[in-house]
């Protein structure tokens, strides 16, 4: 049974599918979700789900991405995990933190990569006249968002479209995509999933 440590900033949608998607016949299990952010509202959720939470608060390092980064380790190791799915996680990791934990990280991007690397997305999208759009699920490497690629899910871009309603789209298919690949992955299988 692979163990898995999910990290997230935000509201930690998609951690709850890929904790919902591990209760029952799974090859891994969580056994910690860990936000850089104290607000963050998923590490409620994690906790009224029975899973050990952990902040690391980012801000408690300021310019000092190395000694965050070791925090982190510090407080994830404990928890012996085989796979670190970032969910939603909003800050870049140095080579030191990736080569950590070296094939065991994947990651959900919201884009087709490897269109759109780092930020504002679907505002990239729309400003580009994209009649598509969709989310990656990737290995994470040291380059930013240039991971060997687990499964792309698509959607059309509609008439009319804000970075608002396009990524509401993209983050159904989000929570159907990062389920699916996390649990082949953990399986070792690393053969792409292809949505839409
Ligand atoms: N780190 C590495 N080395 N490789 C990847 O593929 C990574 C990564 C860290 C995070 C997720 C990500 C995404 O899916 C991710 C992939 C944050 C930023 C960013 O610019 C970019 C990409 C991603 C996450 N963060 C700013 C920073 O200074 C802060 C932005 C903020 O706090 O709002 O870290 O796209
Ligand atoms: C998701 O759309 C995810 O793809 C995106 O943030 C959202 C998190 O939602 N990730 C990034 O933008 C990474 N740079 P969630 O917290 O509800 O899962």
């Amino acid at each position: 049974m692979k163990r898995v440590a999910i990290l997230i900033s935000g509201g930690g949608s998609n951690m709850v599918r890929l904790v919902e998607d591990m209760i029952g016949d799974h090859p891994a299990r969580p056994v910690l979700v860990l936000a850089n952010n104290p607000s963050a509202g998923g590490l409620a959720k994690a906790a009224a789900m029975g899973i050990a939470t952990a902040v690391v608060d980012h801000r408690d390092f300021k310019g000092d991405r190395e000694g965050f980064e070791k925090a982190l380790i510090s407080a994830i190791d404990p928890f012996e995990p085989d796979i670190l799915a970032l969910a939603g996680f909003m800050r870049i990791l140095t080579p030191v933190f990736v080569g950590h934990y070296a094939e065991r990280m994947i990651n959900i991007h919201p884009s087709l990569l490897p269109k759109y690397r780092g930020l504002h997305t679907h505002a990239r999208a729309l400003e580009a006249g994209d009649d598509e759009a969709g989310c990656t699920v990737h290995e994470v490497t040291a380059e930013l968002d240039d991971g060997p690629i687990l499964g792309q899910a698509r959607v059309p871009v509609k008439a009319g479209d804000t970075p608002d309603t396009l990524s509401a789209r993209v983050l159904v298919q989000e929570h159907k995509l990062y389920p699916m690949a996390l649990r082949r992955f953990a399986s070792g299988d690393k053969s792409p999933i292809l949505l839409g």
